[in-house]
């Protein structure tokens, strides 16, 4: 899926969803997979490291969580595992093709989930 630079900003769009953490942030791990690279920032700042900040890609439409990782040095995104619809299963476990995701970090020094304004298309395992 490429690597991307992802840019939060504080913003005040009420017509995005928000995701709570920990709560929201649960996913099913499922056979199909992609990795999701890149690099945030908040506030201008990289995101923490060590398992500090979360990141989370969510389906804007069902509102699941279809999986999260962490950072490494330089808010570099360390193991997000985008995970795919389980085919085998009658519920909608995860990403199905043409099917967007959408981005949210969890800000840790701050207790604030993010979302990016963006929603991507790229999903493929
Ligand atoms: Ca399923
Ligand atoms: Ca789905
Ligand atoms: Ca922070």
């Amino acid at each position: 899926m490429g690597i991307h630079t992802l840019q939060a900003q504080d913003h005040f769009n009420r017509d995005w969803p928000t995701y709570v953490y920990p709560d929201a942030f649960s996913f099913v791990t499922t056979p199909l997979s992609g990795a999701f690279l890149g690099q945030v920032t908040i506030d201008g700042i990289p995101a923490e490291d060590d398992g500090v900040d979360i990141i989370a890609a969510f389906e804007p439409v069902s509102g699941i969580c279809v999986g999260t990782g962490t950072f490494v040095s330089g808010g570099n995104i360390f193991g997000l595992n985008i995970y795919g619809d389980d085919s085998t299963t009658p519920e909608d476990d995860g990403m199905n093709p043409g099917e967007n995701f959408l981005l949210v970090v969890y800000d840790a020094s701050a207790n604030r989930t993010i979302t990016y304004t963006q929603e991507f298309d790229q999903w493929s395992n």
